[in-house]
């Protein structure tokens, strides 16, 4: 690959701002995390960072992340955005408004169903996470990858392969986790920073959808839901259902789970995970869409309709 037009974008470029998806998990704000500090350490410069929703506070801990800030100027032109992690520009909610009027702007990210909506686009649709595409990105320019830069793409390497477990989980990400170790990151301190920091609010909540899932088509398909009043009773922020639907994926029975959450009263969220059908298929039925065995779609309706409407195209398109 040659990504020669990258440094160019970047040497020209004043004012550059750095975004990811909504809601960001660690392999969006890892990435963003390096991005800012090989920006800085490699052209001295000093990108904004927005960050669109709520910074988990297992998260904190990245390198410089500290920088970013959650509101925005609708009226601010900067010269470069890059997006990391963003698989379609919907993804960047009421901040799309500054990708749009960029002069230029770059698109690096590893979703399959990434529509390429950057002048330069960096799609790896065989990498694990974007922080594995960022480090190619950095090896093949040469630039200096410093260790707070490291820490970054670990986190985000680490968090997107669920800690070296899911099948996106090749060679190159030992490899590439491999060089980060080189360079000095500490993958304990990291696992204890990423993984070990929950409230007790947040394993109170997720024991508590994992209770009342709902088992079909011979416990094949399995799903719970949130209500806001569950989200309520538990004081919970945005990252609380973080890793539920991977839990219940995890019974032996399972290929699909998914987890239905009430947005308001005539929409429901979806997130829907799986062992062997093909999920984005099922979620862009919706509108929606991400990986093979990981996506996710928003459908107008309540609850009870949009989990009704899920079972139905589940019976459909999966592979029994
Ligand atoms: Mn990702």
């Amino acid at each position: 690959m040659k990504f020669n037009q990258l440094e160019e974008f970047i040497k020209n470029s004043k004012k550059i701002l750095i975004m990811s998806h909504i809601n960001p998990d660690g392999d969006a704000l890892g990435s963003t995390s390096s991005m800012y500090t090989t920006i800085y350490d490699n052209f001295k410069k000093k990108p904004d960072i927005l960050i669109i929703g709520h910074l988990p506070n297992n998260y904190k801990f990245l390198p410089n992340i500290d920088k970013g800030v959650f509101n925005f100027n609708s009226s601010m032109v900067y010269d470069l955005v890059i997006t990391l992690d963003v698989a379609s520009l919907d993804r960047l909610s009421n901040a799309k408004i500054l990708f749009d009027k960029a002069i230029k702007t770059i698109n690096i990210d590893h979703h399959k169903t990434n529509n390429k909506f950057g002048d330069i686009n960096v799609v790896c649709p065989e990498a694990s996470s974007t922080g594995e595409v960022l480090l190619e990105i950095y090896n093949e320019q040469n630039w200096t990858i410093s260790l707070d830069s490291a820490i970054g793409l670990y986190s985000a390497i680490l968090t997107d392969t669920g800690g070296f477990r899911y099948e996106n989980t090749s060679e190159n990400v030992f490899k590439s986790a491999a060089q980060l170790v080189k360079i000095g990151i500490n993958p304990n301190e990291i696992y204890k920073n990423c993984y070990e920091r929950k409230s007790k609010n947040f394993v109170m909540f997720q024991n508590y959808c994992i209770n009342k899932a709902v088992f079909v088509n011979n416990d094949k398909t399995v799903y719970s839901t949130v209500y806001k009043k569950d989200l309520e009773k538990f004081h919970a922020e945005e990252d609380f259902t973080e890793g539920l639907v991977e839990a219940l994926r995890a019974i032996e029975t399972t290929d699909i789970s998914f987890l239905a959450k009430e947005i308001d009263s005539k929409t429901t969220k979806i997130s829907m995970r799986s062992k062997k059908s093909d999920v984005a298929v099922i979620c862009s039925e919706f509108g929606g869409g991400g990986h093979t065995f990981a996506a996710g779609c928003t459908i107008k309706t309540n609850i009870e309709g949009a989990v009704k409407r899920i079972l139905k195209t589940i019976e459909e398109k999966s592979n029994g």
